[in-house]
């Protein structure tokens, strides 16, 4: 297939175009590079030292002797540079990875909210106005978040995406009908992605388009098979207190002997996946479109939940590192319960990578190799929900939160 990657030179989406390149497709990444601008404007980096785009995709064409082809630009400003690259290129499948992800970036101040509206909806919107304009018969596949739902499911098994219900009317009659399961975001990041799922809706349901949305947990480790090739291919790895995420940024600081920041009392249980299972889900969503005029299939993507403490205290264990229990920056129930079915991807081959499989060790022999690149000063989460909430800072660690 030609296969176009939105978001190709991000945390997810660079193993992803590299692994479908190396699978046969014809890939082309488009992307604004934002995430390495947003970098410069938090005076953070990666942990690991990411080439530039091209040096990334020469080493590609070097290793495996296929070419990825670029193209810069922003879909959520330039409506007519996406439509004019889909036209000429005319894809079979287009991966949307391309949206501003991080939940504490989101809730920084006001500009930030409107950027990540701004961006998100728009680059959504852009996408699927440009496939209905061009009439193509295109794959979307979308990376949304089990974020969309809340993670409260009550001890409910958190479905597929869409609930069935009976409604009632006034002479007691009643009707089945399958709703979308009522969203409830924590973030405006969150928020962005579930109204990214109203426009799909409407599109399926107006245009029949095609569109499969991947409703993914948080995402740990950091290579791939194919970013391991060589190391202008390393993926990015990200542990500031914007763009870390939980289980990365415990294993950064376990490796820098930082206490680990668990916000509150650590009773928040998430859904987590391994990037190698990312990588390998979206080629199986690709591999399975759903029938044009089908409604939006929606598939979770996650290998299990756990609990903010219990991923602490597993990286506590393999490495020693002490746990701190410091302020939320976060408006977020202290505690909750959270089932949610993987059932589509399992039935599909998934067998996923848990958080006890050696993975854990492999992550942290990368950590350790770019241990000099820490820097402790980015780690505390300073983002705040609300006026009342505190930023994430170790108690007794010195004023600019060094170790
Ligand atoms: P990332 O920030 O590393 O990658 C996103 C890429 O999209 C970046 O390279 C950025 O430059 C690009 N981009 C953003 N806005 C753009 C625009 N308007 N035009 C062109 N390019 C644009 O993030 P990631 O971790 O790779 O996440 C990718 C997708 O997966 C996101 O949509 C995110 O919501 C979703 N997701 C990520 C995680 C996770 O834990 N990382 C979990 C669940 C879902
Ligand atoms: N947390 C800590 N300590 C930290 C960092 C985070 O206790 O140092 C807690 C947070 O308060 C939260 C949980 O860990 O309760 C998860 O935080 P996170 O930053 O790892 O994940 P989140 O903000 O939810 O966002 C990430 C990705 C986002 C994706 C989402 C999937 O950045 O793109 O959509 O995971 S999900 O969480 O399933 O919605």
């Amino acid at each position: 297939m030609k296969i176009m990657v939105l978001g190709g030179d991000g945390f997810c989406g660079w193993p992803t175009a590299l692994r479908l390149s190396r699978d046969g497709h014809e890939v082309i990444i488009i992307d604004n590079l934002s995430h390495r601008r947003i970098d410069r404007e938090l005076g953070v980096e990666s942990l690991t030292p990411i080439a530039d785009i091209d040096a990334r995709l020469a080493a590609w064409r070097r290793v495996s002797g296929r070419t990825i082809t670029f193209h810069n630009v922003d879909i959520a400003q330039d409506y007519d540079g996406l439509r004019s690259v889909l036209a000429e290129q005319a894809p079979d499948a287009v991966v949307h990875f391309a949206e501003q992800r991080a939940a504490p970036y989101s809730m920084r101040d006001a500009t930030r909210k409107r950027y990540t509206i701004d961006n998100n909806v728009n680059a959504t919107h852009n996408l699927l106005v440009a496939l209905v304009d061009l009439a193509v018969d295109v794959h979307l596949v979308h990376l949304g978040t089990m974020g969309v739902y809340g993670y409260d499911g009550n001890g409910l098994e958190i479905p597929e995406g869409y609930l069935d219900v009976t409604v009632s009317n006034e002479a007691g009659q009643t009707f089945p009908r399958s709703i979308l399961y009522p969203t409830q975001p924590g973030s405006v990041y969150h928020l962005s992605k579930s109204l990214d799922q109203l426009l799909f809706q409407f599109y399926a349901r107006n245009d029949g388009l095609r569109i499969t949305d991947l409703h993914q947990g948080i995402v740990w480790g950091t290579q791939t098979a194919e970013t391991r090739l060589n190391d202008a291919l390393v993926n990015r790895f990200d542990y500031d207190g914007d763009y870390g995420t939980v289980l990365n940024r415990f294993l950064v600081q376990a490796v820098n002997g930082y206490p680990l920041t668990v916000h509150g009392s650590g009773g928040q249980t998430r859904a987590f996946i391994n990037i190698q299972d990312t990588v390998h889900c979206v080629a199986l969503a690709l591999a399975n479109p759903p029938a044009r005029a089908d409604r939006v299939r929606i598939t979770n993507q996650l290998a299990e939940t756990q609990s903010v403490r219990a991923v602490a205290e597993m990286v506590a264990g393999i490495t020693g590192v002490q746990i701190a229990n410091v302020d939320n920056p976060r408006k977020e129930a202290e505690s909750n319960t959270l089932r949610a079915s993987n059932r589509t991807f399992r039935a599909l081959g998934l067998e996923p990578i848990l958080l006890q499989d050696a993975l854990l060790n492999e992550t942290l022999e990368i950590v350790e190799r770019y241990k000099d690149r820490f820097h402790p000063e980015v780690v505390p989460a300073r983002s705040l929900w609300t006026r009342d909430n505190r930023p994430g800072l170790v108690p007794g660690l010195s004023e600019d939160n060094t170790v």
